[in-house]
């Protein structure tokens, strides 16, 4: 399955880069958000997470049933299982705002999204 090895690749190669800035650490935060979702919801209602620009920023999830979820703008895609804290971890080092989507089971590579984002990104300069 090719896609899954170049996602694979890619993560690595994203959480190095993210160890290397958090030994900077520069005045930048550490911040940790947990999200449950259930009946591929999260529990709270649209909920938006605000950080800053350079913040190393995890976000922690948990499910009621198989699922995968994308993190737009910065290309992070996890399957989350039940009974376990899948984690996603990344330098803010772009701005903007990023939504957390639900991925469809449309195959390797298939784009399908549910109608509205679990979780918005919005990251500050
Ligand atoms: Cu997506």
């Amino acid at each position: 399955m090719p896609y899954a090895l170049f996602r694979t690749c890619f993560v690595g190669t994203v959480l190095a880069w993210v160890t290397g800035a958090a030994s900077i650490g520069a005045g930048a935060a550490e911040l940790t958000f947990d999200f449950r979702i259930e009946r591929g919801r999260i529990t709270e209602s649209a909920p938006v997470v605000r950080v800053k620009q350079g913040d190393v920023v995890r976000l922690r999830w948990s499910t009621d049933r198989p699922i995968v979820v994308h993190l737009h703008g910065y290309d992070i895609e996890r399957k989350i299982e039940p009974g376990t804290v899948s984690l996603m971890e990344f330098a803010a080092n772009a701005t903007g705002r990023f939504p957390v989507e639900v991925h469809g089971s449309a195959g390797p590579g298939g784009h399908s999204h549910g109608e509205a984002p679990l979780v918005r990104i919005e990251v500050y300069p």
